[in-house]
């Protein structure tokens, strides 16, 4: 990374999506930048990145699916990967090599159990920060066609929580494809980006037996998520530069990247006069 950005032990890791992945790395080759990526999904078949190190050169899904006593499914297989990882770390920290002052993306497996409960990925964000001297932001980004609908949009929001809660990291969320969405869709989900309990609650009540029986909890959490401003989604149109710049450096912000960068330099001529408060006065040059 450039000069001007370095700020001591400034490796930066981001958690993505393999499109979120390829377009950050895109419009900073725009700015000249260069960011790196880790693919860590063992049965990724196609991403639009070169990366800096591949998972699937140390292991395989299929190598954990195919394997005569392991047999494992596809969630099985996923989750003894990344084990496999984490017991091979070594090749890990060999493969990424020196990244000191290098932004690096790491892009995982879409399994959401990873985050919301299983050790694995705590794990892989403890060595991270603890042993290799990373700053970690946890890169939430959920389809927002998924989201158009006060059920999932309440859904959706406890899986972020979850994460949230289970990885300990400054977190981000992130609606995706909102360039997918159509114009009456977007407006539905504007009203749920600032959630307001009632609104949410009024698409949710159905006259359905289970949800009369548990209005009171979908009330509760309605009004948690309002109250303690828990969480928020912030939505991601990939085909808007302007849209991607917001978020990259919001994310910037959060884990103090390039902070030293943003410092200017600037020559001031000290006068001896007082200023009508009585203070010395400060003249920019
Ligand atoms: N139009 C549009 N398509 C998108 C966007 N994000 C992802 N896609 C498409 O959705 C599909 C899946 O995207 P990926 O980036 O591979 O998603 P992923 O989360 O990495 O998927 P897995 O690795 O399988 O978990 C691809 O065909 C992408 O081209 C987006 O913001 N807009
Ligand atoms: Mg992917």
């Amino acid at each position: 990374m450039e000069d001007e950005m370095k700020i001591g032990d400034n490796k930066t890791i981001n958690v993505f999506q393999s499109t979120y992945c390829s377009t950050i790395v895109k419009q900073a080759a725009d700015d000249r930048k260069t960011i790196d990526v880790v693919n860590l999904d063992p049965a990724a078949e196609y991403f639009d990145y070169q990366p800096l190190v591949d998972i699937r050169e140390l292991i395989h899904l299929d190598d954990a699916m195919d394997d005569a006593d392991l047999k494992f499914g596809p969630n099985g297989g996923l989750v003894f990967c990344m084990e496999y990882l984490m017991e091979n770390s070594g090749w890990l920290e060999e493969q990424l090599g020196d990244v000191d002052d290098d932004y690096v993306l790491f892009d995982c497996p879409g399994q959401i159990e990873l985050y919301t409960h299983m050790t694995v990925m705590r794990q892989l964000v403890e060595l991270l920060q603890q042993r290799w001297n990373f700053r970690v932001c946890g890169v939430f980004l959920v389809d927002s066609q998924f989201m158009v609908d006060g059920a999932k949009f309440l859904s959706g929001t406890m899986a972020a929580l979850s994460v949230m809660v289970n990885l300990e990291l400054p977190h981000i969320n992130i609606l995706t494809k909102m360039d997918l969405l159509s114009k009456s869709a977007r407006n539905q989900l504007d009203r749920y980006l600032e959630p307001d309990p009632h609104t949410l609650l009024g698409d949710v009540q159905t006259r359905s037996k289970w949800s009369e029986k548990y209005r009171h909890l979908t009330e509760a959490i309605g009004r948690l998520i309002e109250d303690y401003s828990l969480v928020r989604f912030y939505p991601l149109n990939i085909k808007d530069e302007e849209n991607v710049a917001d978020l990259m450096l919001m994310i910037n912000n959060m884990i103090q990247y390039g902070e030293e960068a943003d410092v200017k330099m600037c020559d001031f001529d000290y006068e001896d006069r007082e200023d009508k408060n009585g203070l010395n006065g400060l003249h920019e040059s």
